[in-house]
């Protein structure tokens, strides 16, 4: 018996479920949640979303997304974890868990500690989405429009829109089976990345003007200072995918960008071409991910920060 067919089993007879993911969600996390929780539901079962947040503007289009609860004030015997490396990342929402309960971990993270009851852990696999999507199959829980919807949102967005390396014949066959069940492509990327504020627009250029690139040219970094989010009138959440703009320099092999939250506190996004592992490298600073897309945080002032993780991602760039 697979890990698979174990959770899909576990979930088959659960009388009431939560569904959680990680804080600042993407649309992996929320869409893989509401996928799984809305099938859950159309299968006769109770079903909570629990995620802390916050919920991008992105993401308010899901099917399904004014169920995300943010507290978790009710216990459960089944709580489903998507999308999330370990039970700290769902920001507490696992801490009044009742002793008895039975802990399911779905996710497709390398670094995923394997701290389920039952663990099914795919790094193949191209999304949390893509994983919900063969739990529903393997379950015999019911495909609707809506359920689709968030699947494909999700399987849209971890493979950066069907362009990343994790762009499998399984993430392209799985996206063909969501358009056929309701999926709407058009729809849903406006959706996901037809919804921005003028004011996050005007944070992206004020961080391209900052835009650098080493002297040999395979590392690029733009930076989002908090003057800048002052200045734009828009915080971080605005700036997760702008890491995109230095990894799309050419000849860029390592993309950063740095974003101030605190006075000693930067978030970093990392991104790489091909073979560079830029997930060992946000490892080395506490953080995570996939090879060529990885985060970290630094307790560090802006500068300290930059100079730190640039010359590791240097050497690595070179490598
Ligand atoms: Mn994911």
């Amino acid at each position: 018996v697979s890990d698979l067919q174990r959770v899909a089993e576990a979930l088959r007879v659960a009388g009431a479920v939560a569904v959680l993911s990680h804080e600042s969600p993407e649309a992996d996390a929320i869409g893989a949640s509401l996928g799984a929780a809305l099938a859950m539901e159309a299968a006769g079962k109770q079903v909570g979303v629990y995620n802390v947040g916050p919920l991008p503007a992105a993401l308010r289009g899901l099917p399904g997304v004014e169920r995300v609860q943010s507290v978790l004030d009710c216990s459960y015997p089944c709580y489903l974890v998507l999308d999330t490396t370990e039970p700290a990342r769902t920001g507490g929402l696992l801490e009044r868990r009742p002793a008895g309960s039975q802990l399911l971990n779905v996710d497709h993270h390398l670094d995923n500690r394997g701290f389920g009851d039952l663990n099914w852990v795919d790094p193949v696999a191209s999304s949390a989405g893509e994983m919900v999507y063969r739990l529903l199959l393997a379950a015999g829980f019911p495909l609707s429009p809506p359920v689709a919807t968030n699947l494909y949102a999700a399987v849209l967005t971890d493979t950066g829109g069907f362009r990343h390396a994790n762009t499998t014949p399984d993430a392209l066959r799985i996206g063909a089976e969501l358009v056929a069940g309701g999926a709407a492509p058009g729809e849903i990327a406006r959706s996901l990345y037809g919804q921005r504020d003028p004011r996050e627009l005007h944070l992206l250029g004020l961080a391209l003007a900052e835009l650098g690139v080493s002297p040999d040219g395979r590392l690029a970094w733009i930076t989002v200072s908090r003057t800048a989010q002052a200045a734009a009138g828009v915080g971080l959440e605005a700036a997760e995918d702008f890491v995109q703009y230095p990894r799309a320099v050419a000849g860029v092999v390592i993309a950063v960008a740095f974003k101030e939250a605190a006075a000693e506190e930067v978030r970093v996004s990392l991104r790489s071409w091909g073979a560079v592992d830029v997930a060992a490298l946000a490892r080395r600073f506490g953080g995570g991910g996939h090879r060529n897309a990885a985060g970290c945080t630094l307790g560090l002032p802006l500068a300290a920060a930059r100079a730190t993780l640039l010359e590791a991602a240097a050497v690595l760039a070179r490598a």
